[in-house]
């Protein structure tokens, strides 16, 4: 195959690969106690991190360029993983019913927060604080757009 042909064959392929999933999908859970447990405490984690970032970008935090990268980045793989915990038959939580009737439309918001919380960490790498504050918002938007939607109170 020609260079070009292979590049042409790699690019579709990650736009495959990008469009699939939002989720890392590296467990399978046994019990749905686990996987109840798992996504709360994989949300709760991440929510430190996130919250770490947002605590910078609203000025409630001193701005500190290496903190901001480091928890960016951790976000960042954090951001894949709760989503394989919705499996099917999973119901329970604060989880409402609707994300199991309407996964295409769940689906939808762990993407968009996926994708954001990518363009944070990489805010966050750039050390520029001014960065930071504009991807934040967006960020913290998917957090609340699928909260109001698929989170009971
Ligand atoms: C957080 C957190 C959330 C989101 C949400 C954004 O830090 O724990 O659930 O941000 O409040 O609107």
């Amino acid at each position: 195959m020609k260079f070009k042909t292979l590049s042409v064959a790699a690019l579709a392929l990650s736009a495959a690969l990008a469009g699939a999933t939002a989720s890392a999908d590296t467990l399978k859970f046994g019990k749905t106690e686990d996987a109840v447990k798992y996504r709360q405490n994989a949300l709760f984690v991440m929510s430190q991190h996130f919250g770490s970032l947002g605590a910078m970008a609203n000025g409630r935090a001193e701005f500190n360029a290496d903190l901001a990268k480091q928890n960016g980045a951790v976000l960042e793989t954090l951001a894949t993983l709760p989503w394989q915990a919705f499996g099917a038959g999973t119901e329970g939580g604060k989880t409402k019913p609707e994300v199991w009737k309407e996964k295409a439309k769940f689906d939808g918001h762990a993407k968009d927060f996926v994708t954001e919380a990518g363009k944070l960490a990489a805010a966050a790498k750039t050390g520029d604080l001014a960065q930071l504050k504009a991807a934040f918002g967006p960020a913290a938007q998917t957090c609340k757009a699928c909260h109001d939607a698929f989170r009971n109170r």
